[in-house]
């Protein structure tokens, strides 16, 4: 059978592939066919939605050209790969970031505008693709970005599942769920019915000998249920080189219906196969920082690490290679212990499946892998049941127990004086009922495990493994400050400040290398520069007024200060912090003279983000801002001094205009908790300043931008141990003016005190474990200090042009170079318009 175009005919063939639009009628060209044949729709039919679709289909076909001739490349390159696994993947929208990307979004506006359609429209017709939580799954869209843009041979593994993070519907002030079903049209992903891998569950191990004597393992029986890819593009900037991203889908095993049951007549319990196997990539769990041991959770980590694997190792046997070759050739990093499993499933696929004695495999398993830690949480941390492994599982759990038994021997002989140790660094918690630890087994299978800020990554060593430190030694764990896309976050989401600074750098060059930022710098005193960058701010703002009054009916004096806080709630987070603080202020300007109005700075203060369904306190801290913003928002005496809005459904298009319409944001986590953050670099590189606590990568961002330029305030992460325990046991006096806010909260100002109780109780009552009202005086005070800062417009502009100047090290290009050099060991591939002749399967 004939495979390919034979070469006399490839001539004709390569006149004919679709080539890049050269002016807007080649893009009118293809998209109107597309409007016309793929949707059958007609120029008498064509909304926003219809021309979205032509748009994105004549976009895709675009990017299938470099995506195809980049899997060509990088087989024919045959270099180490890196594979990225993540359970989330927060993409967003995707065609605004295409077109850029492939720098050809001028030709499609003019394109559009011929047909009678504005840009902004076009792109708003797009779902989000919303895969993730929250900052760990958009590091991971943020990363493949970078990954495609530095041209490395790189692949994301993650679910594909049917339903992404919920819609938020704001109710009364309550958080309300929608699922977000977005799959009824994606231009984005192809279905590969072709690559599937049958996944196994349940069942149990027999053990024999060999001909040799050897005992060898193999896990027979249970169910099986079939993974099925789904890739999507990923375009680099500037680049044709287009990495892939592989998402699984499952399905039951025997095809649509098991036949056998259904001609013999259990129609429902056929179909009723299908649904659970279906089941395992139908929901994205919503919670972040928070593990609940939930077994279709466990399967979810399971399919997709076990898919993952079947496809890189069968890649890797195409080449042909030697299994001593495999972690020279590939480079599998695992982003979070969510795909921890990966490790025992690859020492079973080396010993069961290929043969090998377990010390080669071992060396291979842990020379490939390796572990970013996102958090210290203690309830963050990973465990599964010892009972539910076993159940599920039972292969793995054996390997679990062997890779283990191992581990603590080599312990007990470097350190036979150490007895406690042992048990405290052993995968298995003896507890009842016994779990696997699953962050020890990821640092025992991974060659290096980072954190993702200095603060964090010093505490990752300090505190959670610590014992792994003695036993291994330092230089095991290191540290990759997390960074974010300048294309998605400043290019795509603030265009004219983009343009702006391309008009005094000379071009967009900034955008593969941010660094060359700096060079705004000379400009900071000139004077029509400070202009347009105030005009651009204030239209930002303007822009954000307009949806806040289209979508609330507040009306926001775009003037104000713009105080943003958007991110997941949660307790650590301290939302309540920022609430109370609002409270504090609404209560001071109550008691103003008229005199003293006029000097204040008016102040509008924005939340956002979506609480974890289950988490009650999150929920409370939603209700308490809506509350106080229907109070606020509505008291004659306030106008336009103090506005409190809460934005519904926070997501990643929301906040590509709600970032570069920020004064000041708002990372205020007590000392220590939050791993680095990444939003807080987001909104500094769109020249908004921030208040923030000396945490995470905020403390980075201080030495680059220089301490005049951030305002930070609140306790240490060294004083946080000892703060707590006063707390509890000494004698711990609560923040007056904070017990001021509480006294309107309790006297019913804000509706119905009992609903906010266990607020104020966690507090007043319950040690106060985020040390809200220890913070709180350095908080207002500080927020003062911003108040008299903004007024000086002149002033606050420089600090705002210095501070972007300087925000070149937290690209994540440099992020992902780090990790290229430090932790993957790999090289880029030149980007190339060559075909190779080279057979992909
Ligand atoms: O990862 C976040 C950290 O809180 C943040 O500080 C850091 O900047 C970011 C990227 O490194 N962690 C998360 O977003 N974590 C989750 O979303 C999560 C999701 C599911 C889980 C656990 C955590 O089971």
């Amino acid at each position: 059978v004939q495979s390919s175009i034979p070469e006399p005919q490839r001539e004709a063939w390569t006149k004919f592939a679709p080539q890049r639009f050269a002016k807007a009628e080649d893009f009118q060209r293809d998209a109107v066919r597309h409007v016309e044949t793929s949707l059958a729709r007609s120029m008498y039919n064509c909304d926003e939605a219809a021309m979205y679709a032509g748009t994105a289909l004549a976009f895709r076909d675009r990017l299938v050209m470099d995506w195809n001739k980049t899997q060509q490349a990088h087989t024919f390159a045959d270099q180490k790969r890196i594979y990225y696994l993540s359970l989330e993947f927060l993409m967003g929208r995707a065609l605004d970031n295409a077109m850029l990307n492939v720098q050809q979004k001028d030709v499609a506006a003019e394109g559009l505008s011929g047909l009678g359609f504005r840009m902004e429209d076009i792109i708003e017709q797009e779902h989000d693709a919303a895969l993730g939580n929250g900052g760990l799954g958009r590091l991971a869209a943020c990363f493949l970005d970078s990954l495609a843009t530095l041209n490395y041979p790189a692949w994301g593994y993650g679910l594909r599942y049917r339903y992404g993070i919920f819609k938020q519907e704001i109710v009364d002030g309550y958080q309300v769920e929608v699922p977000d079903y977005w799959l009824d049209f994606n231009p984005w992903e192809f279905a590969r019915h072709d690559v599937t891998v049958d996944i196994q569950f349940y069942g149990h191990v027999d053990k024999w000998q060999d001909e040799n004597g050897k005992t060898k393992c193999s896990w027979e029986g249970g169910e099986i249920v079939k993974a099925v890819a789904f890739d999507v593009p990923v375009p680099g900037y500037g680049t044709s080189t287009t990495n892939n991203l592989r998402l699984w889908g499952s399905k039951a095993a025997s095809g649509e219906f098991d036949f056998q049951k259904f001609n013999s007549g259990e129609y429902e319990s056929s179909v009723a196969d299908q649904q659970r196997a279906e089941t395992i990539s139908a929901v994205l769990y919503p919670n972040d920082n928070l593990e609940r041991g939930k077994e279709l959770r466990l399967k979810q980590q399971y399919f997709w690490c076990a898919a993952s694997l079947s496809d890189i190792v069968r890649r890797f046997k195409k080449t042909g290679r030697a299994w001593k070759e495999f972690s020279s050739q590939t480079a599998i990093q695992l982003n979070d212990t969510h795909p921890t499993l990966a490790i025992p499933e690859l020492q079973r696929i080396l010993i069961d499946i290929e043969g090998l004695e377990w010390d080669e495999a071992w060396s291979i398993v842990h020379q490939t892998f390796a572990y970013t830690n996102h958090t210290v949480l203690p309830e963050a941390l990973e465990k599964w049941s010892v009972g539910l492994m076993q159940h599920l599982l039972p292969r793995h759990l054996q390997i679990i127990y062997e890779i283990n038994l191992q581990f603590l021997q080599y312990v007990e002989r470097t350190f036979p004086k150490d007895r406690d140790l042992l048990g405290r660094v052993s995968i298995i918690e003896e507890s009842n009922p016994k779990m696997v630890r699953m962050a020890f087994l990821a640092v025992i299978g991974s060659h290096k495990v980072n954190g993702v800020a200095e603060l964090h990554s010093d505490l990752v060593k300090t505190t959670i493994l610590k014992d792994f430190v003695k036993v291994y030694g330092p230089d095991k764990f290191t540290n990759v400050t997390n960074g974010i896309t300048p294309r998605r976050w400043l290019h795509q989401a603030n265009p004219r400040l983009s343009a702006l600074i391309a008009s005094k750098l000379g071009g967009y060059d900034f955008l593969k290398d941010l660094t060359l930022l700096n060079k705004i710098e000379a400009h900071v005193d000139d004077a029509e520069f400070r202009k347009e960058w105030q005009a651009i701010k204030l239209a930002n703002k303007e822009r954000l007024a307009r949806h806040v009054h289209e979508t609330t009916g507040i009306t926001l004096n775009p003037k104000a200060l713009f105080d943003i806080q958007v991110k997941r709630i949660h307790e650590y987070k301290r939302q309540q912090l920022n609430i109370f603080g609002c409270i504090h202020r609404y209560l001071a300007i109550k008691a103003m003279s008229a005199e003293e109005k006029k000097k204040v700075v008016p102040r509008v203060t924005i939340f956002g983000g979506k609480a974890a369904p289950g988490y009650w306190m999150a929920k409370t801290v939603i209700h308490l801002i809506n509350k106080v913003g229907d109070v606020i928002n509505n008291d004659p005496e306030v106008g336009d001094l103090l506005k409190v809005v809460f934005i519904e459904d926070y997501n990643v298009s929301k906040a590509e205009f709600l970032v570069p319409a920020s004064d000041i944001s708002e990372h205020i986590s007590t000392a220590g908790t939050e791993a680095s953050g990444t939003s807080n670099m987001k909104f500094v590189l769109n020249g908004g300043l921030i208040i923030g606590t000396c945490d995470g990568a905020n403390i980075e961002i201080t030495r680059e931008i220089g301490e005049n330029n951030i305002f930070l305030f609140g306790n240490l992460s060294e004083d946080v141990e000892e703060l707590r325990h006063n707390h509890v046991f000494g004698t711990y006096q609560l923040n007056e003016s904070l017990a001021k806010v509480f006294d309107q909260i309790q006297n019913g100002k804000f509706g119905d005190a009992s609903q906010f109780s266990a607020l104020v109780n966690a507090i007043v009552d319950h040690g106060d474990f985020y040390l809200v009202s220890d913070d709180f005086e350095s908080y207002c005070q500080t927020q003062d200090l911003i108040d008299e800062s903004y007024k000086n417009v002149d002033e606050w502009t420089t600090k705002s042009i210095t501070s972007v100047a300087r925000m070149g090290f937290f690209s994540s290009d440099r992020c992902i170079d780090e990790y290229a050099e430090v932790i993957w060991n790999i090289e880029p591939v030149a980007p190339t318009k060559t075909d190779f002749a080279v057979d992909l399967a």
